[in-house]
């Protein structure tokens, strides 16, 4: 023991009482039964078993940091929200993720990644939860779940299955933009610290005056945007599965804390009707030279957790906490999530997992919310419902009643989007690969597209991939096709 005696602390059971030994439980002479009044030994196994909250059911493996948001210019003509007002700095909590695999999986699967950030504003907390990919694999979240399907564990081998993969995003043509990312450079980022973040969906800004925008986040690494080939990330999954989680923590314990810089697409509110585009399409992105690129602050995250359990597997980001100011969109995809993202909280972490740690705001809650398992905050009202009148919390219609919303009627229906001009499956994937990636990257999207077809993808399926990358680009299909026949 290195150490000298008196600076380590004497060990105790949960509740701080001096336990007796670390290595024996208690017994009948040195070699009799161990007694069931021993209660740290149960103490310790009981502990042991519930150690275990359920993993996030996507997003499982993953990493994080806090750190905080500063606004470097003046954006107050588009959002009143308070985080961006000018020169404001907002402490903020990060987490990036893989989608698919579990908690044991590697890093280095290809994948789009998660990109998800709490911000502890002044009016609560505010969560931008994105992937590393402006767009997504699909446009209703109806599909979501059968999407997530065919990409894990088949029910009956237990294993995941190429085939099912392509069998889903060939029958689905709206995935092509995604999927183009996906099996691009960018499916496999060298690290966390080396991505881009992406809001992905379009949300509502709301300025001071009430006039409202349309806008896309874009986090643009500091860092620079930088990949893993094929071959080298499985490699890595081999050598090193937490490499990612490595490479951020360590980053930020030798004083290297990685930074991005936020940039807003902001869409006038009247635009978005007739644009050639639907700007709520989710598989959609809007050219920059649409809509350009403004400056609105950086992120940087310099804090490693002192707990990885505490701070992130408990942390609970939700694209429903969005403060005054900031509103959601059309965009089915991100009404969907609007529900799915507490209830996914409550079932894992518990009813009263806005106290925890990394996810209490910093801004009074005055709410009449009460009791339920592992509370431990006082209700804010000893007399909790409103209207009441024993001065309990009552809302500030004047300052924050008007909803964060726009105009909508029509008949119930269970249809598309309505199409707009410029609006079909292929185009912007097509546009990715022919003007986006260069030639070098072209090549290794064949190779990385050919290898995964290879492996496993059965006769109807292929021939249907070998299509959909040729309605993607002619001459891109035809060398998929090609590799793999080859
Ligand atoms: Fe998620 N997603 N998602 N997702 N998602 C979850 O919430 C869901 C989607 C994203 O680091 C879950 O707490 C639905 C798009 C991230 O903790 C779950 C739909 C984007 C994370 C869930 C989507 C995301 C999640 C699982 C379709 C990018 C991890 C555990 C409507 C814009 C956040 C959980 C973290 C996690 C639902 C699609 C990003 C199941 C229903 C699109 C970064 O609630």
């Amino acid at each position: 023991m290195t150490q000298d005696a008196q600076s380590i602390p004497y060990t105790t059971d949960n509740v701080g009482i001096p336990v007796e030994s670390d290595e024996h439980s208690l017994t009948v002479g040195r070699d009799g039964p161990i007694l069931l009044h021993d209660h740290y030994v149960i103490e310790k196994m009981a502990q042991f078993n519930r150690e275990r909250v359920p993993e996030r059911v996507v997003h499982a493996k993953g990493a994080g940091a806090y750190g905080s948001f500063q606004v470097t210019n003046d954006i107050s003509q588009f959002t009143k929200a308070d985080l961006f007002q000018p020169g404001r700095r907002t402490e903020m909590l990060a987490r990036f993720s893989t989608v698919a695999g579990e908690q044991g999986s590697p890093d280095t699967w290809r994948d789009p990644r998660g990109f998800a950030l709490k911000f502890y504003t002044e009016h609560g907390v505010y969560d931008l939860v994105g992937n590393n990919t402006p767009v997504f694999f699909v446009r209703d979240p109806t599909k979501f779940q059968d999407f997530i399907h065919s990409q894990k564990r088949r029910p009956d081998n237990g294993l995941r299955d190429h085939d099912m993969q392509w069998d889903f995003w060939t029958l689905s043509p709206e995935t092509a933009h995604q999927v183009a990312w996906l099996m691009g450079d960018r499916g496999i980022p060298r690290g966390y610290r080396h991505m881009n973040g992406y809001g992905s969906h379009t949300y509502l800004w709301v300025n001071g005056g009430g006039e409202r925008f349309w806008v896309k986040y874009h986090f643009k690494t500091d860092q620079g945007a930088e990949f893993l080939t094929q071959a080298d990330a499985d490699r890595l999954a081999g050598e090193d599965p937490d490499h990612h989680r490595h490479d951020l923590f360590e980053a930020i314990a030798g004083g290297e804390p990685p930074s991005w810089t936020l940039r807003v697409q902001v869409m006038p509110f009247e635009d978005a009707a007739g644009y050639r585009f639907n700007p709520f399409d989710l598989t959609k992105v809007w050219p920059h030279g649409d809509y350009p690129l403004i400056e609105v602050g950086r992120m940087t995250l310099d804090r490693n957790p002192e707990d990885y359990f505490v701070h992130i597997e408990q942390a609970a980001f939700e694209p429903s906490n969005m403060v005054p100011g900031i509103g959601p969109s059309p965009d089915k995809m991100l009404l969907g999530r609007l529900f799915s993202y507490p209830d996914a909280h409550r079932y894992r972490i518990g009813t009263n997992y806005a106290q925890l740690p990394p996810n209490r705001p910093r801004s009074r809650v005055s709410s009449y919310a009460k009791d339920g398992a592992m509370r431990f905050e006082p209700s804010s009202a000893a007399r909790p419902y409103a209207p009441n009148s024993y001065g309990g919390p009552a809302a500030d219609t004047a300052r924050f009643g008007k909803p964060a919303g726009w105009a909508s009627a029509g008949e119930m229906v269970r249809e598309a989007y309505s199409p707009h001009s410029q609006d079909d499956d292929w185009g912007q994937a097509g546009t990715l690969v022919r003007q986006v990636f260069d030639d070098a990257a072209r090549d290794r999207l064949v190779a990385n597209v050919s290898g995964h077809l290879k492996d496993g993808v059965s006769g109807p399926v292929l021939e249907r991939a070998f299509q959909y990358w040729r309605n993607i680009d002619k001459a891109t299909g035809d060398r998929i096709a090609a590799a793999v026949s080859g």
